[in-house]
């Protein structure tokens, strides 16, 4: 089916047309999934040049968190693991080894990849045995800031150090003085000051998963970036904990938000107070004061706003050598408004509750099912078609907190509690509070099977997972 402006018809009436079947005036559903055209691109470009990386998982002692010697599972022996950076249209290759004593996966977060490149064991993989290994080949079709990690046991090989950063540079990069990438991390230690060895406790799964008693940024509690005055920088940030939530507070900084989950936005927007839960990133374009009042400036997050943690420091040394290099912001993507999406019904509704049960004694489900191992080759809760636009409804019934996060596609949040909200961003990862409502939409341009999920890796672990299917 084809849609196109008819020429003898009101301005704004759109046609879907069909081969044989002639021309009928569009529904609003087939109107607004003419509103992604222009948004995101729907094929890769490649420009045929291949970058490769090695990339092992393995045990390793590493000086994280306050400097003592800490037993980690790593990515190439660093965490956060090694930085992949390559520009838009180029080939990603990573040979991986599994050199860990379980089973793992990798699945890239945010990166719109063909389904058989997306890490989930058992329905777009087998899982990578210790020993074996497994070619990972995509080219990205966004430019942004995405991330790594296992999707096999997640809540105990995210935690113990399996993650890493993929940037993807536009093809013609604006030129900041300075692109450097903040990992937010959280660590439950236990008085040996040892990652604590009981994953997915009653406890974690009872409330909002594992928060752990250290917080870091790039593996540190003590990092700081040197800048020079006046220089302006882009900061990209990424939440990789389990469950905590930040909310960055950059102080006397005023922070222009360009990126959320990759894609840029239509405009940047002030900070404010944007909550960064598991999977989310956000990407900051700051010009730093050339006679700061202080010279180093603390970053907090106030997600509990009775008491802030110190995240890290951004010191400013010295003065940058010319004014603010003044270019245009690069967020100016197409983002549809879909304003129109709410007046349409749901597609359909997801209810998320907890119950007891389960090998965890609890378990965590969508419209009562609990996701299990064994039930990778069950039918997927939702089947769409490529291209259409859908709106989903999530219903939390429970009073603990679900950061949702799609695979294989971005969404618009539409509405909290039934009120709209106009963000103007795709997101692929949102945050439900306590018994909220939130609607999204969505148009979804690659096929294949990819999984729903609560980003609390607890959560996710104990049933929070269900497969989406995407025909076309
Ligand atoms: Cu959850």
């Amino acid at each position: 089916m084809r849609l196109r402006t008819g020429l003898a018809l009101p301005f704004g009436v759109l046609l879907a047309c069909s081969p044989g079947l002639g021309c009928r005036p569009a529904s609003p559903a087939e109107r607004l999934a003419r509103e992604i055209a222009g948004a995101y691109p729907e094929r890769a470009a490649p420009t045929g040049v291949v970058r490769t990386f090695d990339i092992e998982a393995r045990e390793a002692e590493l000086p994280l968190v306050d400097g003592g010697k800490l037993r980690v599972w790593a990515y190439n022996g660093q965490v956060p693991g090694p930085e992949l950076r390559i520009r838009l249209g180029e080939t990603l290759r990573v040979r991986f080894t599994n050199r860990l004593p379980q089973p793992t996966t990798i699945h890239w977060h945010g990166v719109r990849v063909p389904n058989g490149m997306d890490g989930v064991p058992s329905v777009t993989q087998p899982p990578v045995e210790p020993g074996a290994t497994f070619v990972y080949e995509f080219t990205p079709k966004d430019a942004g800031t995405f991330w790594f990690h296992p999707h096999v046991r997640s809540s105990e090989q995210v935690e113990r150090g399996l993650y890493g950063v993929l940037i993807v540079e536009d093809r013609a990069p604006a030129p900041y003085a300075r692109d450097v990438v903040w990992v937010l991390d959280d660590w439950l230690l236990d008085e040996t000051r040892q990652i604590f060895g009981a994953f997915n406790t009653p406890h974690d799964l009872m409330h909002d998963g594992r928060w752990g008693n250290f917080v870091t940024v790039n593996g540190r509690r003590d990092t700081a970036l040197a800048v020079r005055g006046g220089e302006r920088i882009r900061l990209r940030l990424l939440n990789a904990s389990n469950a905590r939530i930040y909310a960055p507070d950059f102080g006397a900084l005023e922070p222009q938000v360009i990126a959320v989950d990759g894609l840029y936005l239509a405009r940047p927007i002030p900070l404010g107070r944007f909550e960064l839960a598991p999977g989310n990133r956000l990407d900051l374009d700051i010009t730093l004061p050339s006679a700061p009042a202080s010279r180093s400036i603390p970053v907090v997050d106030t997600f509990y706003g009775n008491m802030p943690n110190h995240l890290a420091d951004v010191v400013i040394d010295g003065a940058a050598a010319g004014p603010p290099p003044r270019f245009p912001s690069p967020a100016h993507a197409r983002v549809p408004s879909w304003s129109a999406g709410l007046s349409i019904p749901p597609t359909k509704e997801f209810h998320l509750d907890a119950r007891r049960g389960g090998s965890y004694g609890i378990e965590w489900t969508i419209n009562g099912q609990a996701f299990a191992g064994h039930e990778h080759h069950a039918p997927p809760m939702l089947t769409m078609d490529r291209g259409g636009w859908v709106r989903l409804r999530f219903i939390n019934d429970s009073y603990r907190l679900h950061p949702i996060h799609l695979h294989g596609m971005f969404f618009r949040l539409l509405a909290r509690n039934g009120a709209p909200v106009d963000e103007p961003f795709f997101r692929d990862t949102v945050l439900m509070h306590s018994k909220e409502t939130i609607d999204i939409g969505l148009v979804p341009l690659d096929a294949g099977k990819w999984m729903m999920h609560c980003h609390i890796l607890e959560h996710a672990e104990a049933g929070m997972m269900t497969l989406f299917e995407v025909r076309g």
